[in-house]
């Protein structure tokens, strides 16, 4: 039987933070781990270029997001792992879907609004989710394990493929987003955005130093009040720590409220950072070591980019021969 196949990008824009480990590449490594799909995951540097950056720091910043798949769990045994601008399919597209997509339909892109209110605004960050659909087609995939930011992109890929298919016919999958049970993680400097690595402050890096977790975590915006409960909406910052602490440690939300009844925010705190810390020592250990040979973690990437090449310009064919280009 065909497995269903899972693709996936994340962004060499910085360290990896534990947002886009429990958002997203967790799940792409459940997945993986399953044995029930063919996965793609790539780093999506492309996409990176449409935030502030320097040329000079992106090589690293790459490298940084690759060591941080590999310790988190992404296997290239059992993954095609690749960087997006190694497969010139991604671009060329990329450019035929940005003759199908409305502008209305992009300009409805809260990301794209959010953004371009808070940096410089450019054409990249407009068509972004385009290119995004077209990481998605070029590997057939069903299911795009993200957080739930992506989701509204992740629809707008479907809209794109139904287009599409409607006027060229049957080409594109209709991609459905998979979430992990923590699909937005926030920031824990402001519990009401989500933890994002363009916002520093509010993250923790999956190999921060244990005294950094635990002084970042201590220091926390929890809200009024003392009780340990979960409320999302009147103790934002109390239900995102037990939402972390649960799905790191196993452990339901109702015990670790029960665990805390009575206690303080402080000892909540502490305990919170000591389970951070014990879940994330093991990938820390294993990306220093992976960095100490930047070599064979970019070969490690150039395989999966030429395996990955080699789908991506069959399905690229196929398009341009149903848009009549010869
Ligand atoms: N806070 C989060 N909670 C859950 N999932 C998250 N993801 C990101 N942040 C959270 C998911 O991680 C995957 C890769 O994200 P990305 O690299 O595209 O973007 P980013 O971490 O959000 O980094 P940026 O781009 O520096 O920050 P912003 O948000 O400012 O653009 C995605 O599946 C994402 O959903």
């Amino acid at each position: 039987m065909q497995k269903q196949i899972s693709v996936s990008g994340i962004q060499p824009t910085g360290t990896l933070h534990i947002g886009n480990y429990l958002g997203m590449l967790k799940g792409a490594v459940d997945l993986q781990n399953s044995g029930q799909y063919d996965c793609f995951y790539f780093i999506v540097d492309l996409h990176s270029l449409t935030g502030e950056f320097k040329a000079e720091e992106k090589r690293q910043q790459i490298l940084e997001v690759a060591a941080g798949c590999l310790a988190a769990g992404l296997d290239p045994k059992q993954s095609t792992l690749f960087i997006q601008s190694h497969v010139p399919a991604h671009t060329e597209l990329g450019w035929i879907l940005n003759t199908i997509t409305p502008m209305g339909e992009l300009s409805r892109m809260t990301q794209y609004k959010d953004k371009a209110d808070r940096m410089e605004n450019n054409v990249g960050l407009f068509t972004y989710p385009v290119l995004m659909a077209a990481d998605i087609f070029l590997y057939n995939a069903s299911v795009v394990p993200v957080g739930d930011d992506q989701d509204q992109h992740v629809e707008l890929a479907r809209t794109i493929a139904r287009k599409f298919n409607g006027r060229f016919g049957q080409t594109f999958v209709e991609p459905k987003a998979v979430h992990t049970t923590t699909p937005r993680v926030m920031s824990l400097d402001n519990p009401e955005r989500k933890m994002s690595k363009s916002l520093p402050a509010g993250c923790i890096f999956i190999d921060d130093a244990p005294e950094v977790i635990k002084k970042k975590v201590m220091s926390a915006v929890t809200d009024s009040g003392s009780e340990v409960k979960y409320d999302p909406t009147n103790k934002p910052g109390v239900s995102n720590l037990l939402e972390i602490t649960s799905a790191l440690s196993g452990k339901e939300i109702l015990e670790l409220e029960i665990l805390f009844t009575g206690k303080q925010y402080g000892e909540f705190k502490s305990y919170v950072a000591q389970v951070i810390t014990d879940y994330f020592a093991p990938i820390r250990e294993r990306k220093a070591k992976l960095l100490k040979n930047p070599e064979k973690v970019l070969k490690i990437f150039a395989a999966g980019s030429a395996k990955a090449n080699k789908i991506a310009e069959k399905k690229l064919a196929e398009v341009y021969e149903k848009v009549g280009l010869i």
